[in-house]
């Protein structure tokens, strides 16, 4: 067995048996109730979901396995080389089993997934029958799809696997993915705006620097803020689109390559990871209707009132659980100060940040008016060259990976069940206040 995954299951069995201890004296105790405005609104805060890798405070921001994103920049290995920024692969080891990684064994980790990282010939014939204007998140969602057929937890599963065994073959399809994952984006990059010419993968680089070596990009910086970027966006608890679509349709025990693709999907939706490409064409588009690279905050004030008023939300603003600027924001925007200080871009981006807060709360209505991930990431990537907005979200899904692949090893892990929510209709809610009420006049 290799050494993470013999951890993970020493650390599996151990939190196994202390679940079912718990449960055993506690599982009758309440955590919480639900509102009408719950059911009708989204499902806000209800807590109904277990999700080991990271917890989410609405003032804090997120924590991974308990640390924070600048304590994670700290403390994880970094290349080797200049390496300033946190390598993903560690982070990837601690949201798995709870333990900030060595060098050693990132090192370890960097290299199995090298090993792992060749793509079936067919994936990218089957991404390649697409028109070339797909969108590049449909692509990659059906590149996750095509390389379906390689699963081990299928496999086993049509074979006769014993419950006992689901993890096992969910680690190795969650190891698979991850590490095939950054050739499948990247071809899909090079096919839509680079004449399908392919860079073939370099295997002396970690998963971020070779991620950003298909996609073509060499510069040191851009190699940086990739790792920065695949850490940061790597997971946000289980509550959020994409994660929760993982669970939902990992709960069934389709395996960790349909249950990613779906997270894909809900990650394409403008509400959730495709802000990114939405905010950097709303600023695009402010520069180019202002007809300045130096808008003032008036301008930007005016701009942002414009397009509340024209029925739209400013995109990279506003949480659903956050109330605080976000942390994720925060951390792009300290990268951006010690190595990008003079894009125009890029100050916008800031000055952006004191202006709509305040445009935001005075609407009365909007919980959280403050920047979230996908407020700064466009601005950085259009300073280091990759100008193709269409393609952020794709990064974005790489990264998620890593969160939403770690927790499905654990809903395996720890038998979770099959998922199945109570809904009502309507009807079913005005029969219920009626015999609500009417007990309440009763008594
Ligand atoms: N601009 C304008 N209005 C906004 C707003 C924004 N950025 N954020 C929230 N609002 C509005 C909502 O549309 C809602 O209006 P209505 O009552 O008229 O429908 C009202 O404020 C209350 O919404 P909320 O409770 O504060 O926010 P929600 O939890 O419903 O939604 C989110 C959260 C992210 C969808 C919302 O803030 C939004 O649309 N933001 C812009 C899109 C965005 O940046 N998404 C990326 C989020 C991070 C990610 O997942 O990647």
């Amino acid at each position: 067995m290799d050494p993470l995954k013999q951890l993970f299951y020493e650390k599996s069995q151990a939190l196994g048996k202390e679940v079912r201890e718990l449960l055993k004296e506690h599982g009758n105790k309440k955590v919480d109730d639900v509102s009408l405005d719950q059911v009708f609104g989204g499902m806000r805060d209800i807590t109904c979901m277990l999700w080991e890798p990271s917890l989410l405070d609405a003032e804090e921001g997120i924590r991974f396995r308990g640390y924070s994103i600048p304590e994670l920049r700290d403390k994880l290995p970094r290349a080797a080389v200049n390496g300033k920024e946190p390598l993903p692969e560690g982070l990837f080891w601690l949201m798995l089993v709870g333990e900030i990684p060595s060098k050693e064994q990132v090192k370890w980790l960097t290299e199995n997934w090298v090993r792992r990282a060749n793509v079936p010939e067919h994936v990218f014939r089957t991404i390649d029958a697409l028109p070339a204007d797909t969108h590049p998140m449909t692509q990659l969602s059906v590149g996750v799809m095509a390389m379906q057929n390689t699963s081990v937890f299928a496999q086993r599963y049509t074979a006769g696997l014993n419950k006992t065994e689901y993890w096992d073959a969910t680690y190795e399809d969650t190891m698979y993915l991850i590490a095939r994952l950054p050739r499948v984006a990247a071809y899909i990059y090079r096919r839509v705006y680079q004449k399908g010419e392919q860079t073939l993968p370099d295997i002396s680089l970690d998963w971020g620097a070779n991620f950003a070596h298909m996609l073509g990009f060499e510069d040191a910086g851009f190699k940086e803020y990739m790792r920065l970027f695949l850490t940061i966006h790597a997971d946000h608890e289980g509550g959020n689109a994409s994660a929760h679509a993982t669970h939902l349709v990992g709960s069934t025990l389709s395996d960790p390559y349909l249950s990613f693709a779906a997270a894909t999907n809900a990650l394409a939706g403008p509400l959730h990871g495709l802000a990114n490409q939405e905010v950097i064409r709303w600023i695009l588009k402010m520069v180019d209707t202002l007809g300045t690279s130096k808008p003032s905050r008036e301008q930007i004030s005016e701009y942002v009132k414009s397009t509340l008023g024209s029925g739209r939300v400013i995109p990279g603003y506003g949480h659903a659980v956050l109330r605080k600027p976000d942390p994720r924001f925060m951390a792009q925007r300290q990268f951006a100060e010690d190595n990008v200080p003079d894009s125009d871009l890029i100050k916008i981006v800031w000055k952006i940040f004191d202006v709509v807060p305040p445009i935001l709360t005075s609407l009365g209505k909007v919980k959280n008016p403050w920047p979230n991930v996908d407020a700064h990431s466009g601005a950085l990537l259009m300073h280091y060259g990759m100008k193709e907005h269409n393609y952020y979200t794709v990064l974005f899904a790489v990264s998620r990976a890593l969160g939403v692949l770690a927790a499905q090893c654990w809903a395996r892990a720890l038998s979770l069940p099959l998922e199945r929510p109570k809904s009502v209709t309507t009807k079913w809610v005005k029969d219920y206040l009626e015999k609500e009420f009417k007990v309440a006049a009763e008594n």
